[in-house]
C-alpha cells in the first residue's frame, strides 16, 4: 500500500438537462489528473455526481409533466452512461438525493446551528434560480427594462422576501483574507482569488440565507421542517458525506481529506473559496488543499455553452463520429486550463488533422511500414557504438519528457504536458526523416545505422505512448497491443532507454487516427 494519497472531485453537475462538453471538459480534466496520479503511484480517490435538488430542477420537472426523481433518474443515467463512454474512472458518483448524503447534510446543519452558526431571519432580495443563488443589489445587472438581471447567466432575477435562517459567514471575511495571504496557492489560478477579495471579501460579506421555506425539493431543515436546506449547502457538503462525514470519520474521511483539489467552473468558484471553507472552518474541518477555477468554453461568437442558454454541443454525437480519444485530446490541447477557450467543429478537426493523424500516427505507419520492409517486422538491436549526434539529441529529448511532463501537470498546465509530447513526436518525425533509412538500407555497411533509426523511433514511440496513457483510453492499448505487450504498460518502467526489447515482432494494423476532409465535415 502507499502512503501517496491524491483526492479529486469535479463539480457535482445539475441533472436539469443532459450534460454538453463544458461538463465533459471538466471531468475529463479530473479524469486525465486521476490517471496521472494513478500511474505515479498514488492512491487517488476520484469523486464527481449530480446536485439534484433546488428550485430550479422541481421547476423543469413541472414542464416536463413527471416528478423531480424521475427527472433527474433519467438524467444521471444518461450522464452515467456518458461517462463510462468517455472511460471516465471515479472512485465514487454521489447523488444528493441519495440516503446517507441527505442524511448527513442534515446532521452538518445541525451541528452548524448547535455552534450558534446560524439564526432565524428575513430574506428580502434577489434570487437566480437558473444558478441557484442570492444577489445583492450591487451585484445585479441593472437594465433599461427597469429589471435586474444575474451577473453569472444574465437570467431575470426573482424578488423574493420570505422567513429562513442564515449562516454568519460575515464574521469569518477578515479570517478568510487572512487565510488567503497565509496559503495563496489555495485558490488557483492567481486572477481568481484577486477577483474574489475585490469582489466579495474587501467589500465585507453578507450573511447567507442557508434554508428556503416552502421549497419541497430540497432536504428538509433539521430545526424548521418548513424549510428546506438552501441547494449549495447541500451540494458543497458533497465533498464530505461521500467520504462519511460526520458518520464515519475514521475510514475514507480520515485516510483521504483534506482534499487535494477540487476543480470548478470560474463561475462557481465563489462558493468553493468563500462559503466552504467557512463552512469548514466553522466545523474545525481542515481546508482543502486548493481549488482550481477553469475558464469556459466558449464558441467562435464569444458565447459560453450554457444548459440554460441551450447552445450546447453534444458529446455522444462527437464520440459516435470521431472516437474518445479524439475528443479527450482536444479538450486537453486546445484550452489552457484556467482561461477561456474556443470549440468550434473546424478547430476539432484541425487538431485531429494536424497533430492525431498526421503527427501521432503517421509515425507509426511510417516506422512500422519501414521495420517491415527491412528486418521483417522484428526490431533490431540499438547500436549505441555508431550513435551520432542526431540519435543523442532525440535521446536526450525523450528523456526530457519525465521532468517536463509531470512538472507541467503537478500545476494544471495539461496543454503544456501535451505540447511537450508533441515536441518529442515531431522530433521524432524529423529524425526519421533526416536519417533517410531508405538509402540506408542500400547499403550494406550501414546496416547498424539502419537498425538504430528503428530501435531508437520505436523506443521514443513506446515512451511517448506509455506517457500518452495519461490522456488517451483507446489507442495506447492498440499500440502497446501491436508490441505484443498487453493493454497497459507501467509508467516507471516504461519511460527509461532501453525499454522496449529487441526481437518482439511489431504488428503495423489500420491507421490509428482518421483524416478528415474538413469542407466535407462542416459542410461548406
Ligand atoms: O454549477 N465551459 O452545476 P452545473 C467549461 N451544481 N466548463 C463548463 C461549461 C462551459 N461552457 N459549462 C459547464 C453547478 N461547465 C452546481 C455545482 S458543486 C458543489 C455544485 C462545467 O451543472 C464547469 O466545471 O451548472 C462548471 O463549473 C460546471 O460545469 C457547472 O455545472
Amino acid at each position: 500500500m502507499t502512503d501517496k494519497k491524491f483526492y479529486i472531485t469535479t463539480p457535482i453537475y445539475y441533472p436539469s438537462d443532459y450534460l454538453h462538453i463544458g461538463h465533459c471538459y471538466c471531468t475529463i480534466a479530473a479524469d486525465t489528473m486521476a490517471r496521472y496520479k494513478r500511474i505515479t503511484g498514488y492512491d487517488v480517490y476520484f469523486l464527481t455526481g449530480t446536485d439534484e435538488h433546488g428550485e430550479k430542477i422541481e421547476r423543469k420537472a413541472e414542464a416536463a409533466k413527471t416528478t423531480p426523481k424521475a427527472y433527474v433518474d433519467n438524467i444521471v443515467q444518461a450522464t452515467k452512461e456518458l461517462w463510462k463512454r468517455l472511460h471516465i474512472d471515479y472512485t465514487h458518483y454521489i447523488r444528493t438525493t441519495d440516503d446517507y448524503h441527505e442524511r448527513r447534510v442534515q446532521k452538518i446543519f445541525q451541528k452548524l446551528y448547535d455552534k450558534n452558526f446560524i439564526y432565524k431571519g428575513l430574506y428580502k432580495g434577489l434570487y437566480c434560480v437558473s444558478d441557484e443563488a442570492f444577489f445583492t443589489d450591487s451585484q445585479v445587472i441593472k437594465k433599461e427594462d427597469g429589471k435586474c438581471y444575474c451577473p453569472d447567466c444574465e437570467k431575470e432575477l426573482e424578488y423574493k422576501e420570505e422567513e429562513c435562517y442564515y449562516l454568519k459567514l460575515s464574521d469569518y471575511g477578515q479570517w478568510l483574507i487572512d487565510y488567503y495571504k497565509e496559503h495563496p496557492e489555495f485558490l488557483g489560478p492567481k486572477e481568481r482569488m484577486n477577483e474574489m477579495l475585490n469582489n466579495f471579501l474587501l467589500p465585507g460579506l453578507e450573511d447567507l440565507a442557508v434554508t428556503r421555506k416552502g421549497l419541497k425539493w430540497g432536504i428538509p431543515c433539521p430545526i424548521n421542517k418548513e424549510h428546506s436546506i438552501y441547494v449549495w449547502i447541500d451540494a458543497l457538503s458533497n465533498y464530505i458525506t461521500a467520504l462519511g462525514y460526520p458518520e464515519e470519520e475514521d475510514d475514507l474521511f480520515k485516510k483521504y481529506w483534506a482534499c487535494d483539489v477540487h476543480f470548478v467552473g470560474k463561475e462557481i468558484v465563489r462558493f468553493h473559496s468563500i462559503i466552504w471553507p467557512i463552512m469548514l472552518k466553522m466545523l474545525d474541518i481542515p481546508l482543502p488543499k486548493k481549488v482550481f477555477g477553469h475558464g469556459w468554453i466558449l464558441f467562435d461568437d464569444g458565447k459560453k455553452m450554457s444548459k440554460s442558454r441551450g447552445n450546447v454541443v453534444e458529446p455522444n454525437s462527437l464520440i459516435d463520429k470521431y472516437g474518445v480519444d479524439s475528443l479527450r485530446y482536444f479538450l486537453m490541447r486546445e484550452i489552457t486550463f484556467g482561461i477561456d477557450g474556443y470549440y468550434s467543429q473546424e478547430l476539432l478537426l484541425k487538431r485531429i488533422n494536424s497533430d492525431l493523424a498526421n503527427d501521432y500516427g503517421n509515425l507509426w505507419h511510417r516506422i512500422t511500414t519501414m521495420l517491415g520492409k527491412y528486418f521483417n517486422s522484428i526490431l533490431p538491436e540499438e547500436v549505441e557504438s555508431v550513435y551520432g549526434e542526431r540519435e543523442r539529441e532525440l535521446k536526450k529529448a525523450v528523456l526530457t519528457l519525465d521532468a517536463n511532463v509531470e512538472s507541467a501537470l503537478d500545476d494544471f498546465k495539461f496543454n503544456e504536458a501535451l505540447s511537450y509530447i508533441w515536441e518529442v513526436i515531431r522530433m521524432t518525425n524529423k529524425y526519421v526523416e533526416e536519417s533517410a533509412p531508405w538509402n540506408l538500407a542500400k547499403d550494406e555497411t550501414k546496416k547498424d545505422y539502419l537498425a538504430n533509426v528503428m530501435y531508437i523511433s520505436f523506443q521514443s514511440y513506446y515512451i511517448i505512448t506509455a506517457y500518452l496513457q495519461i490522456f488517451f483510453v483507446e489507442t495506447p492499448k492498440k499500440v502497446f497491443n501491436r508490441l505484443g505487450l498487453g493493454d497497459n504498460v507501467p509508467l516507471e518502467d516504461a519511460k527509461k532507454w532501453g525499454s522496449l526489447n529487441a526481437g518482439i515482432k511489431i504488428e503495423r494494423g489500420e491507421a490509428l487516427f482518421k483524416r478528415y476532409d474538413i469542407e466535407e465535415e462542416i459542410g461548406i
